[in-house]
């Protein structure tokens, strides 16, 4: 059987990325042809916005060859009424206590809510009680996973919610295979909880944020195989920092300039500038460089900080070029010279 996993859509409108995102995502089963598809989670990014798209959502999920498996996040725990209709591929699994069979292999469905860890793991064992073991079975979950964001299942540090909290080492006593997770968007992240058996967040198929960078991923894979990272056309972040070097006479937007150059198409740039440089090396004042990087910076870029500063008065003050003199006469190693020079430049700057 092969499973094509995801989560954390955060469908907000039709035609956007996020929407063709999930388009991307049924073609690509189709031409995996895989034998089913889990969404854990999240689709979309409200209940309301979830009532509301459904006739539109049922379009995108007729073109799909084989079965879909949703479960509610906590973004849209409202946005599944019973009897709701999102497509005759489409089962929704609304109880943890009701696995559906697909050829043979049991889907677990752990719909989010708000459970602490005691409680999250109790209903864990209540379902597991009613596992059939003679056959392959799957968890679709949505909620935190401790190992990775830290502390105790009830709150967190000052008290913060908690997302449905469970830790690797409970699945080593529990009968499911592969547990497809979602809920923690930033990076495709696989566990291996024991020999053969697999936890797995395929990250947001989209950036949703500014904090998921990089080129997003699906969890493609052989149930008798190993979750497997399928990269994916669809729109994303990428970081670009440029540090400033006061003792850098090359001009500085060079590289943004190549890095804008080849840009990947689905790629936007988040920008941030920042450090100390000579305006009078550069021939550059503050207003310049901000101009020059404006004009630089196309739709595919977004300025996150702009924290540059100019700081020729003390690089081409007197006493510090006869410093540098004095330095240069003392025959000290590059990289040596260059710290003895940033001191000296603190030093000065907090005259
Ligand atoms: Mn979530």
């Amino acid at each position: 059987m092969k499973i094509l996993h995801t989560a954390d859509v955060h469908i907000r409108e039709i035609n956007d990325a996020r929407w063709e995102a999930l388009g991307e995502i049924v073609n690509i089963g189709n031409r995996e042809q895989v034998d089913v598809l889990t969404i854990c989670g999240d689709l979309f990014d409200n209940s309301e916005i979830g009532q509301k798209l459904r006739p539109k959502i049922r379009e995108v999920f007729t073109a799909a060859n084989y079965p879909i498996l949703i479960i509610p996040g906590n973004h849209d725990i409202e946005a599944y009424p019973d009897g709701a209709f999102l497509g005759e591929k489409v089962t929704v699994l609304r109880d943890l206590l009701q696995p559906l069979i697909i050829d043979g292999v049991a889907f677990w469905g752990f719909p989010f809510t708000y459970l602490d860890e005691e409680a999250a793991l109790a209903k864990l064992h209540q379902a597991a009680d009613k596992v059939n073991t003679d056959m392959p079975n799957i968890l679709l979950f949505h909620g935190e996973l401790l190992d990775k964001t830290g502390g105790w299942g009830i709150y967190g540090e000052e008290g913060r919610q908690r997302y449905l909290p469970v830790k690797l080492s409970y699945f080593t006593s529990l009968p499911w295979q592969h547990v497809l997770a979602g809920h923690l968007h930033s990076n495709y992240d696989s566990h291996e909880f024991a020999p053969g058996r697999y936890f797995v967040y395929p990250g947001s198929p989209v950036s949703i944020t500014r904090k998921e960078l990089g080129i997003r991923h699906l969890n493609l894979f052989q149930l008798e195989g190993m979750p497997e990272k399928y990269p994916l056309d669809s729109a994303y972040y990428e970081k670009f920092l440029i540090h400033l070097d006061p003792f850098q006479s090359l001009n500085p937007l060079l590289p943004l300039k190549e890095r804008i150059e080849k840009i990947p198409p689905r790629a936007t740039l988040l920008l941030e500038v920042a450090g100390y440089y000579n305006g009078a090396a550069l021939q550059m004042t503050e207003t310049m460089l901000h101009e020059k990087i404006m004009k630089l910076a196309d739709e595919r870029v977004e300025i996150t900080a702009l924290e540059f500063r100019d700081i020729r008065e003390i690089v081409e003050d007197d006493l510090f070029k006869s410093f540098a003199a004095c330095l240069d006469k003392k025959g000290f190693p590059a990289a040596e010279r260059r710290e003895i020079l940033e001191i000296a430049l603190q030093g000065m700057m907090e005259r």
